[in-house]
């Protein structure tokens, strides 16, 4: 085992086991539950190892400073900011968020150990609630940031028991700061791929260059509740009926236009084996390459809802919940870091906290090669020896921008 891969495992070991389901194997790390405050615990513990003062921004998102935090800013040197999220889907992989903290940390040690002293501070992040599995808006912490939701909108955003974000954050969010902003120079996270590509370019490490645009969708059907052995069939309003239509629809509209939709979430009231539901609410998660297909799909599967509730008799309410533009990484810098690592430049259909600051500084992403391709799954993977590869790849970025 390399140096570097010994490393990583024995920093990796320190975090694997918080969160992890026994039964799944997968991760339940919600936003500012117990598991992912123990991982910001950790992650404070690793910023003192390293003399690396942490601050916050008000809005739950975190960040420890290699470099005089007051520094940078239009005035002064702009910092080098890397980093990712804690926070995981439901039974989610081990690597979807924390690969990017770690290895972010394991970079300043490489660059240290080389003796390097960058001339802008290097600072890295943990952005709160990436993945809106408990909040329902992704990337809300880089969204508060950046000023891209309003700060009272996300104060109430409330979780499945009905905690809300400012609750379980203990204050109202801060909203945006762009004069935090303002001394970050450029962005990069690192992120296991969520895909095969790597795989089959047989390479370890990849840059990004786009993410599809995506959002999500609330479809809200009422129909009449009612019993379920006495309501002829004839006199029923049965908003399940529009909903598994719903779902055929959205699965046939995107196969038709070579985009994604996913419908994965349901509320059903009142969810009892014999009773006719009153409402029926599902998610639609719809991702496109170009703005005009999302939008065409969207579209098309919200018609094909309200036709078929006309015919059930049940009412529809089809509500954004979010929605991320196309997401084109700076080029220039996308292609120097290319260089720079003689690696592929991949696109994605996965949403990053990256994608949210692309619009704000120059962003990159890395990719590291995930074996079995899958993401959001127990089964998500990363080899020891490309998650190190993984390190020194992002280790030679920072250098490249934040000794220049
Ligand atoms: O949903 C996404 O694309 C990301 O993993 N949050
Ligand atoms: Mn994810
Ligand atoms: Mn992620």
């Amino acid at each position: 085992m390399s140096r570097g891969t010994g490393r990583f495992r024995e920093l990796w070991d320190e975090i694997a086991p918080i969160g992890r389901d026994a039964g799944s194997g997968g991760y339940l790390r919600y936003a500012l539950t117990a598991p992912e405050l123990r991982l910001r615990e950790w992650f404070r513990a690793q910023a003192d190892l390293r003399g690396m003062p942490v601050s916050g921004d008000g809005n739950g998102n975190l960040f420890a400073w290699w470099g005089d935090p007051d520094s940078g800013g239009p005035a002064g040197v702009g910092a080098v900011l890397t980093g990712s999220h804690f926070d995981s889907v439901p039974h989610g992989g081990a690597y979807d968020g924390p690969l990017g903290i770690v290895s972010a940390f394991l970079a300043v040690d490489e660059l240290r150990a080389a003796g390097v002293t960058p001339v802008r501070p290097v600072v890295v992040a943990a952005f709160v609630e990436e993945e809106g599995a408990r909040f329902g808006v992704p990337c809300l912490g880089s969204r508060l940031l950046t000023g891209e939701i309003d700060a009272d909108r996300a104060a109430g955003l409330r979780d499945a028991a009905g905690v809300s974000f400012a609750e379980a954050l203990g204050q109202r969010p801060a909203g945006a700061d762009p004069a935090l902003l303002g001394r970050f120079a450029a962005f990069v996270e690192l992120h296991v791929e969520q895909g095969r590509a790597l795989v089959d370019a047989d390479a370890p490490v990849a840059v990004a260059s786009a993410i599809w645009p995506h959002g999500r969708w609330r479809f809200e059907l009422r129909g009449e509740g009612n019993h379920a052995g006495t309501t002829r069939m004839a006199d029923r309003r049965d908003p399940m009926l529009t909903f598994a239509f719903t779902v055929l629809a959205a699965n046939k509209e995107a196969r038709l236009r070579d985009a994604h939709a996913t419908v994965a979430r349901v509320a059903v009231e009142p969810n009892a084996t014999n009773a006719i539901p009153s409402t029926v609410t599902g998610w639609l998660d719809a991702r496109a390459a170009a703005p005009e297909t999302l939008d065409g799909l969207v579209e098309a599967v919200r018609a094909k809802a309200a036709e078929r509730a006309r015919r059930d008799g049940t009412e529809l309410t089809v509500t954004r919940e979010s929605a991320t533009p196309l997401v084109t990484f700076d080029g220039g810098l996308a292609d120097r870091l290319a260089g720079l690592l003689a690696a592929p430049v991949l696109p994605t259909g996965a949403g990053h906290d990256a994608g949210v600051l692309a619009a704000h500084l120059p962003t990159a992403m890395l990719f590291v090669r995930n074996p079995t391709g899958v993401s959001h799954s127990p089964a998500e993977s990363a080899t020891d020896a490309d998650c190190a590869a993984g390190v020194v790849a992002l280790a030679r970025v920072l250098e490249e921008l934040a000794c220049h």
